[in-house]
């Protein structure tokens, strides 16, 4: 049975939007026909798919709103869709204002269309704590058919925050597998100028201030001081000044590439031989599994999701949030023992594999869908 499925999600980049579009393309492949429903083209829908439609949220400026009513004008465009589409399932990526839209949706649309919510973590692990918010995520969480996140640690975050009476089911993460593998880049290492006695370390975020970009440049400063190594910074964000200002003052500007955001990540992990993650939030960390899907072993810290993508002192290491020394120390361990790299590397590459492959993630969302299909 093939079904016809709305995907709600931020669609610029980010990895709620990465997994809910790659999510979609698999679910095309598979012959269900997918309608997007966001205020830009996600970025990663980058071909011509003949069972994928897009539809966009526009939202009109009137004089008489203060604020552009951006939630309703996408409720409104859920409602259209789905009833015009006879939608069978509503997939929405964050609790709010996606599945509040959609459960406004479902009332306007007056017909039985299942609402699949999926928490990624910052309406949860952010604004959980915003007593203003806290009800509406309850509610949104609670209207659902079905509720999934993307980690065992946000599903237990969300019954303390929240208090919520619903089940909701960990489904992990993913990558496409056909696309994160290793890849030989030794003339792009080259091009940066890293020399073959150097080790790679890459750290990939949205420089948020959870991220903890700042303990990175501390933990390189450790790792530079004992071996030949370079370091690099992918992405932007509010934390970008800070952490360059922090690299000049630490006399490390020679050894850290800034390289903006980037699209190709697959190629940045196949010239790096380690990964970094120290946020103090998150609730999965996507660009683990991007970076042990290309063979790249990864040291993050002990918080949130992490520990379930990082097995310790098997595809990586964790660290305590906040203990550079640790990470450094770790890290060296790594990189100056060729055999357990070469280990860590093979058992990131079999979890990815194993744990996180894309077609048994695929298969748990389906059976999600069916379940609810199956009720009616
Ligand atoms: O980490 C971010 O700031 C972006 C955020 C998002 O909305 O994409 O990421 C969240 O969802 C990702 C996909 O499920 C997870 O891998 C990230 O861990 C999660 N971020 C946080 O929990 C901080």
């Amino acid at each position: 049975m093939k079904l016809k499925i709305g995907i709600v999600c931020y669609p610029t980049v980010g990895g709620s939007g990465v997994v809910a579009t790659e999510l979609g393309k698999l679910l095309a492949e598979k012959g269900h026909e997918i309608h997007f429903i966001s205020s830009s083209m996600p970025f990663r829908l980058n071909k011509v798919y003949c069972n994928i439609y897009y539809h966009e949220v526009t939202v009109n400026q009137y004089s008489v709103f203060q604020y552009p009513p951006y939630d309703l004008a996408l409720a409104s465009k859920i409602a259209e869709v789905a009833k015009r589409e006879k939608l069978d399932v509503l997939h929405v990526h964050y609790a709010i204002p996606h599945a509040v839209c959609a459960v406004l949706a479902k009332q306007m649309v007056g017909y039985d269309v299942k609402i699949v919510t999926t928490l990624h973590g910052t309406d949860i692990t952010v604004l959980g704590y915003d007593p203003s918010l806290s009800d509406m995520i309850k509610f949104g969480i609670e209207q659902s058919d079905l509720v999934t996140a993307v980690s065992n640690a946000l599903v237990k975050q969300t019954y303390e925050l929240l208090d919520v009476q619903k089940d909701i089911h960990t489904i992990y993460n993913f990558v496409d597998e056909r696309v994160y593998h290793k890849k030989d880049v030794k003339h792009l290492k080259q091009q940066y100028g890293i020399t073959e006695q150097e080790k790679v370390i890459i750290h990939v975020s949205n420089f948020r201030k959870v991220k903890r970009v700042q303990d990175v440049v501390h933990a390189f400063l450790h790792v530079r001081s004992q071996i030949p190594a370079k370091l690099l910074l992918v992405g932007d964000g509010p934390e970008m000044t800070v952490v360059c200002r922090l690299v000049r003052q630490l006399g490390l500007t020679e050894d850290v590439l800034f390289l903006g955001k980037q699209e190709n990540l697959e190629e940045l992990y196949s010239m790096s031989d380690v990964k970094w993650l120290l946020s103090e939030k998150e609730s999965f960390g996507l660009v683990l599994l991007e970076a042990m899907a290309c063979g790249v072993p990864c040291v993050g810290t002990n918080i949130g999701g992490i520990p379930e993508v990082i097995e310790d002192g098997k595809t990586g290491f964790l660290c305590e949030l906040g203990n550079i020394e640790e990470v450094a120390e770790k890290t060296l361990q790594m990189l100056t023992n060729e055999d357990l790299h070469t280990y860590m590397a093979e058992q990131a590459l079999k979890a990815v594999y194993e744990k996180f492959h894309s077609q048994h993630i695929l298969q748990q969302y389906e059976d999600v869908y069916f379940s609810l299909i199956k009720e009616v």
